[in-house]
């Protein structure tokens, strides 16, 4: 008798139980397909033949209420349509669509994306023509994958601090790398960008972003089928995206080759940042809308106090929230994919070419985090399947989780806004504020829409002055405020396209209703948070406080 059952049997006895009481709580899960006989059931039968009582063995489906069904994502979504309608961008669109379907697969594509843009905007190096070729080809057989290792042990937002891989120059003008990479996605990849250090003939190397340069490997194997000059250390155990494998690799004399300038390593893999943040953030509003499709259709099919859910009133209104929030997101990467498109075919203006190096970080962060809330509350409308393994929908949530960590966590990018603000002595700002102004100016004429315009056009002017004083406050205070300007920015410039969608000729009632259910919200949470003093030197020694509270 298993340690389980004798533990079970102990239970009931202390419980007034008779052990031999058939309560089979531990049996397995039946078949797949087969279904118990339920109270009320017609077709049900009081016990099994053997005269247990009902429910004495359970054996359930997969889902006990129908299950949802994802149709065709393409024709279930008026919002894509209507935009397409519009806009047309070729690009980023199907990706939109398989992404959700695709395993993960979208990850290497990303960094291949990624990958092959670094390589163009370096002049597509001799060395790395071939790769380019490959990067780039349609032709399964000879296209390749890119893996981006930039995660070393300690840790992968400040690379400049973290990076100990060195670069040994070789005679042929190759390197050697040797170094711990910590965190590969993607480790079946062809090839890899990554940074190193150059050392010089004593074996110095120069200290933080400087000293970093850009290298591009190839992933062989030996006679022996062995990779050549790594070593896979183990797998990692993640929370979620298991589809796909993540590594840790020891380089133990990779051979590889130098792309750009030494000591350009980061601004070279700038490139690949953007575009691996706008995949990430087309995969956040494709979650999303996945898990929209399918609790809407599972609204149709579930009954619950004697209604199906889609007529209970609240249940509607949290899917109009997350419907909101969805549409919200997919304006905002589609339109960071039209600047990127824009810049990449060489037509973009100076306007737009400051406003993606802006946008991207505020893209990025701000939907990653609105992906994790609407998937999460999207587990929640199917009460307990939500929650079961077997109905696929856990795996939505985790593999959610990591669009917010991996490119850059939300404080990160929030600071990299910052950063792109100093470094263009406030250009990128100008282009938003002049970008957003047109888009209201162009949604004011349609009366319906008066009220989102003006609320935004209030959070907009707010948001100015803010800025305004910023400068002329210490560093520490936009530090403090770096995070709650990003969602400003995000929830600002997200309502403008919202309202500017509403106004189109093509567009329908409810994408008038979206505008206006995103401006219900505090818009300019920056400023919020200034005037309750967030931001003034008191305050960090007040979070410490609270955090680290040493209370008995
Ligand atoms: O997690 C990882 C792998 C996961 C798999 C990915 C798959 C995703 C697909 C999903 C689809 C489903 S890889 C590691 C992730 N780590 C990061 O993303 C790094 C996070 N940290 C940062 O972004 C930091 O801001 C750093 C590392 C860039 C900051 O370093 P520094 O040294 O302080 O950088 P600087 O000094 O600010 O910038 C150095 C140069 C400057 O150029 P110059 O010298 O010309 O002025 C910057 O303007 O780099 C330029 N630069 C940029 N340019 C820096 N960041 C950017 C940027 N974002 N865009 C353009």
């Amino acid at each position: 008798m298993g340690l389980k059952r004798k533990m079970s049997e102990a239970w009931l006895r202390s419980l007034g139980g008779r052990p031999g009481l058939r309560v089979r709580w531990w049996s397995s899960v039946a078949p797949p397909g087969t279904t118990t006989p339920r109270p009320g059931d017609p077709e049900g039968h009081p016990g099994d033949p053997e005269g247990h009582p009902l429910f004495s063995g359970s054996r359930v489906g997969l889902f006990f209420q129908e299950r949802p069904q994802l149709k065709n994502p393409f024709l279930e979504d008026p919002l894509l349509r209507g935009y397409l309608r519009r806009h047309l961008p070729q690009q980023m669109m199907k990706l939109y669509l398989y992404s959700p379907s695709s395993g993960l697969f979208t990850c290497p594509l990303a960094m291949t994306d990624g990958a092959s843009k670094v390589i163009q905007s370096l002049g597509v190096p001799r060395v790395a023509g071939d790769a380019y070729s490959r990067l780039t080809s349609r032709d399964p057989g000879h296209f390749w994958t890119s893996g981006q290792w930039m995660t070393e042990r300690k840790g992968g937002s400040d690379v400049g601090g973290g990076t100990e891989t060195v670069a040994v120059p070789q005679a042929d003008g190759s390197y050697r790398l040797h170094g711990f990479k910590w965190f590969t996605s993607a480790t079946d990849a062809d090839m890899a960008l990554t940074l190193a250090r150059v050392t010089t003939p004593d074996g110095a190397t120069t200290r933080g972003s400087r000293g970093l340069s850009l290298f591009y490997s190839e992933v062989s194997r030996d006679r022996d089928g062995q990779l050549e000059g790594i070593q896979v250390q183990r797998l990692k155990d993640k929370l979620g995206t298991r589809q796909m494998p993540t590594a840790e690799l020891l380089l133990d004399g990779l051979r590889a080759h130098r792309l750009a300038e030494e000591g350009r390593g980061i601004a070279s893999i700038a490139n690949m940042l953007t575009v691996t943040r706008i995949h990430n953030s087309m995969a956040a509003a494709a979650a999303m809308r996945r898990v929209v499709q399918l609790a809407r259709d599972y609204s149709t099919r579930r009954t619950a106090f004697g209604r199906l859910l889609k007529d209970h009133p609240l249940h509607v209104q949290t899917l109009a929230r997350m419907e909101v929030e969805t549409r919200g997101a997919f304006l905002l990467v589609m339109d960071v994919c039209r600047l990127l498109g824009r810049e990449e075919t060489g037509v973009a203006t100076a306007l737009e070419t400051h406003l993606l190096r802006l946008l991207t970080p505020v893209l990025k962060l701000y939907t990653a985090k609105q992906a994790v809330a609407v998937v999460s509350e999207g587990l929640e409308s199917f009460g307990g399947q939500g929650y079961i393994e077997d109905t696929g929908l856990p795996g939505l949530l985790r593999d959610t989780q990591v669009l917010s960590i991996w490119e850059g966590t939300t404080n990160v990018l929030s600071l990299d806004v910052l950063r792109c603000v100093s470094r263009s002595s406030g250009l990128v700002l100008q282009a938003y504020f002049t970008h957003t102004e047109a888009l209201l100016r162009a949604a004011s004429g349609v009366p319906s829409l008066a009220p989102a315009v003006r609320t935004l056009e209030g959070a907009l002017s707010a948001l100015r002055e803010l800025v305004e004083e910023a400068a002329r406050r210490p560093p520490s205070f936009l530090e403090l405020a770096a995070r709650d300007l990003a969602y400003s920015l995000a929830r600002i410039y997200m309502g403008a396209l919202l309202t500017d969608h509403a106004s189109w000729e093509g567009a329908a009632h409810s994408d008038t209703y979206a505008a206006l259910r995103w401006c219900e919200q505090d818009l300019c949470p920056v400023v919020t948070s200034e005037r309750a003093g967030r931001f003034s030197p008191s305050s960090p020694p007040l979070d410490s406080a609270l955090v680290y509270d040493q209370q008995d």
